[in-house]
C-alpha cells in the first residue's frame, strides 16, 4: 500500500552549486549528503514538512542521472517516490497491470532503503519509485 510522498527527486549537475539556492534562497536545512555507489549518485536531502527534497548528482557518467542531464543541462525533476509498506508488492502489482519495470527485484538506495522504480515510458512520464526502509 502507498502511504505518502516519501521524497521528490531533482537532477543537478552540482549539489554545492544547486544548494545555494535551497538553503539561501528557500532557507531550506540541509539534512544530509549520501554518497550512493549502487546508484552512481551522491545525494543531498532537505526536509520540507515530512517530504525530503532529494538532490541527485552524477557520480559516474554512466549514471542515470548523467544520462538525464545530457538531456536537461539545467537538471530538473528526475523522479516522485512513494513511501510503500512493500517494494517487491508494489513491483508485482504494477507488473501485473502491464507496467514495465526497471527494476525486477527491490535494490538499495539512500537513507537505508530498499527502492524500485518503473519505467517513466508507463507511468505518465513521471519517472516512479516505491521505497521502504529496509528490515
Ligand atoms: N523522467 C521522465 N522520463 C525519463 C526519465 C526521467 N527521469 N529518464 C528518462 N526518461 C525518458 C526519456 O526522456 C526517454 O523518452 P523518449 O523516448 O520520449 O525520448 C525515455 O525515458 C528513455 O528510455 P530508455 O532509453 O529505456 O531509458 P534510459 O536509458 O534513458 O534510462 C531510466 C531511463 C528511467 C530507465 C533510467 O534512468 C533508470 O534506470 N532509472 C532508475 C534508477 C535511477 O534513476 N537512479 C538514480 C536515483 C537513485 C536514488 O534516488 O537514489
Amino acid at each position: 500500500m502507498l502511504k505518502k510522498i516519501d521524497h521528490i527527486g531533482i537532477a543537478v549537475a552540482s549539489i554545492e552549486e544547486a544548494r545555494k539556492y535551497y538553503e539561501g534562497v528557500l532557507g531550506l536545512t540541509l539534512a544530509k549528503i549520501e554518497d550512493v555507489p549502487a546508484q552512481k549518485v551522491k545525494t543531498a536531502f532537505f526536509d520540507i514538512g515530512g517530504v525530503w527534497l532529494e538532490l541527485l548528482e552524477p557520480t559516474s557518467p554512466d549514471s542515470p542521472v548523467a544520462k538525464f542531464l545530457a538531456d536537461k543541462p539545467a537538471g530538473g525533476l528526475h523522479h516522485l517516490a512513494y513511501l510503500s509498506d512493500n517494494v517487491a508488492n508494489e513491483l508485482t502489482a504494477a507488473k501485473e497491470k502491464g507496467v514495465r519495470l526497471v527494476d525486477e527485484v527491490p535494490r538499495g538506495g539512500a537513507g537505508g532503503m530498499e527502492i524500485g522504480f518503473l519505467h517513466p515510458k508507463f507511468t505518465a512520464g513521471v519517472l516512479t519509485e516505491f521505497c521502504t526502509p529496509k528490515g
